[in-house]
């Protein structure tokens, strides 16, 4: 094949993770510069050290990737052409798109009208309806107080389930299953609407029982030409979040898969829709499909349909948005095979999937025929609380899909990570139960099929060694401790939303300093981590509780907060703001 041009010179990925990676990887392969964007502390993540180039993010915001100005700076700066928000953070912020394009940058995604349009729930189902597309029977609009709901109800039948218009993921969202349980429904969704969009506005929706979850894929060209590229199975899901994912969606009937394209590509087209793009849809026990949702992005799940199309969806992507051509004749387009994917999270099944953030302490992935591992996680990187728990995307491709199953099974049991409690016990689970393999998914399969929730981790987070050699800082993280090494994913989460500096507790040096020095329970506060006093909090003779603040250590661009090891009064304050400071150094004694 002939090397066409590259579609941009420079691209700057406006994300972080394995997302950021796979973006870094697609502009390489096109020819292009990728630019990498960070927060404090992850100077060395792996996309930063992936990227041909690296801009600190210009923000003291907490969530720098979610600050647009900063992101348009950091392009400018950065002589970028183009911007790549990947998933999440600004991926669907029409603001943002509009931003880009005021400083002169191409978004690498749709019109910010078409963001608009399907960001706004009922306004999308609307779109929809009027494009054809098969919607849930429902109310037309938001309904206003509990009253209407009731009258709608009534009208549209029971059960019934009640949305937030302002956005979906499953916030917002409550089932009533007779007029009893509707004003509880109503308030509860409302409520929750009001705090998670700023938007308590629901419109009610008859609910269906036991539904599939399917998606379209489309890739929209620069001309407006849409191309389907199949659909995924994503039902298998716990609190609204995606767990595994396939392609093609398993008993599928093929007439159904034809008129789920049709009604995407219909949608799409309405929308004056330019890109990759998902639209989601509800599929009934007998085949019937209902609109959902559209999502305006590149999706976590989008290389099952790469597995089985050949094609490279964030290459398209690029070369859409510089108003190319597709690298593929539409016409020839075919799905050959089976491929699923497992998300590897940092949750314990066993406690409700809850997140369990914390030091990977161990890392290592399968292999070999039909597998792909999507991730920016190595040995000696933390997963923080304030951002996805996501460690690994784990794909594989097989040619039907009880090939597909069995390569999973076999990848699952290859893959190794330590330190942290992980979904992979669920997923080797998941892969031996009979209904998965036969292909019975829907969105209660948890609930139905509860014994593949494996019992609690007996894993534990790794403590703090007393001595530190492969540490760059101690976090703290829910309260317990951590050697961190400055890599990976760690440090972005060093000044969580609304919390300030992250908490360092300080402990007793690794090798005894002198007097007063006699350990955890001794009178001197030490410093884990080398660096700059920037804020001393408390004053000789300030009665102090263990955990409070006493002193904020900048190290690494990070702030972290020094707190107290103990209950006392403040003795001494050894150190000075501007001070620079070693590991083991006594700041404050504490009597
Ligand atoms: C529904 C539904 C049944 N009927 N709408 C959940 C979050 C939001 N994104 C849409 N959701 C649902 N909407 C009607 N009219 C069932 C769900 C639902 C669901 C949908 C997709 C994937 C997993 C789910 C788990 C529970 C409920």
């Amino acid at each position: 094949m002939p090397v066409p041009a590259p579609p941009f010179r420079r691209v700057l990925v406006a994300n972080r993770g394995e997302i950021a990676v796979r973006v870094v990887r697609a502009c390489r392969e096109l020819g292009c510069e990728a630019v990498a964007v960070y927060g404090p502390g992850e100077e060395r993540a792996r996309h930063v050290r992936l990227a041909d180039d690296a801009w600190r993010l210009p923000t003291e915001a907490p969530l720098p990737y979610l600050d647009i100005a900063a992101t348009v700076e950091a392009a400018r700066r950065s002589g970028a052409e183009a911007v790549h928000p990947g998933y999440g953070f600004l991926a669907e912020n029409a603001e943002f798109a509009e931003a880009c394009a005021a400083a002169g940058l191409v978004f690498v995604g749709p019109p910010p009208a078409a963001i608009r349009a399907m960001g706004e729930k009922v306004a999308a189902r609307a779109v929809a309806a009027t494009a054809g597309v098969p919607v849930v029977p429902g109310s037309a609009g938001p309904v206003a107080t509990a009253e209407e709901a009731a009258a709608e109800a009534a009208r549209i039948g029971f059960p019934v389930a009640v949305k937030a218009a302002g956005g979906g993921g499953g916030r917002g969202f409550r089932v009533a299953r007779s007029a009893a349980e509707l004003p509880e429904a109503f308030a509860g969704a409302s409520g929750e609407a009001g705090r998670s969009f700023a938007n308590p506005d629901v419109y009610l929706e008859r609910y269906l029982e036991r539904p599939r979850h399917v998606e379209i894929q489309l890739l929209a060209g620069a001309d407006g030409g849409v191309v389907v590229l199949g659909e995924r199975d994503c039902s298998v899901q716990r609190r609204h979040q995606k767990l595994i994912e396939e392609a093609p969606a398993p008993g599928l009937p093929a007439s159904t898969r034809v008129a789920m394209g049709k009604a995407a590509a219909a949608l799409a087209s309405a929308v004056g829709y330019r890109g990759a793009g998902t639209v989601e849809f509800l599929v009934g026990p007998d085949g019937a499909f209902f609109f959902l949702e559209m999502n305006t992005r590149i999706q976590v799940e989008h290389p099952v349909t790469e597995e089985v199309t050949g094609i490279d969806l964030v290459k398209e992507q690029l070369l859409v948005a510089a108003g190319r051509p597709l690298s593929f004749d539409p016409a020839t387009v075919e799905t050959r095979g089976h491929a699923i994917e497992c998300r590897i999270n940092a949750e314990d099944p066993g406690r409700r999937f809850a997140p369990a953030p914390g030091l990977i302490t161990a890392y290592a992935e399968p292999g070999g025929f039909g597998v792909r591992v999507e991730s920016a996680a190595e040995a000696g990187s933390a997963i923080l609380p304030a951002y996805d728990s996501l460690i690994a995307k784990l794909v594989v491709w097989g040619r039907d899909r009880e090939e597909a199953v069995a390569r999973m099974a076999r990848a699952l049991a290859e893959f190794d990570v330590g330190g942290v409690p992980t979904t992979i016990p669920f997923h080797r689970a998941v892969m031996a139960h009979p209904a998965f393999r036969a292909g019975a998914v829907s969105t209660s399969f948890l609930v139905d099929y509860p014994e593949v929730i494996p019992s609690p981790a007996a894993v534990s987070p790794v403590p703090v060694p007393d001595a530190l050699p492969a540490a760059d800082v101690v976090a703290e993280v829910n309260g317990r401790r951590f050697a961190v090494r400055l890599s990976g994913l760690v440090g972005a989460a060093a000044r969580p939303a609304g919390r300030g500096p992250k908490s360092v507790t300080g402990r007793p040096p690794a090798r005894a300093s002198g007097a007063g020095t006699d350990g955890a329970s001794g009178p001197d506060l030490t410093s884990p981590l080398q660096g700059t006093v920037v804020r001393v909090l408390v004053e000789p003779g300030q009665a102090v509780q263990a955990g409070e603040p006493v002193c904020v250590v900048e190290a690494m661009k990070m702030e972290n907060e020094l707190v107290s090891h103990r209950d006392g009064t403040v003795e001494a304050v050894l150190v000075a703001v501007g001070q620079a400071i070693a590991v083991g150094d006594a700041v404050a004694r504490i009597v």
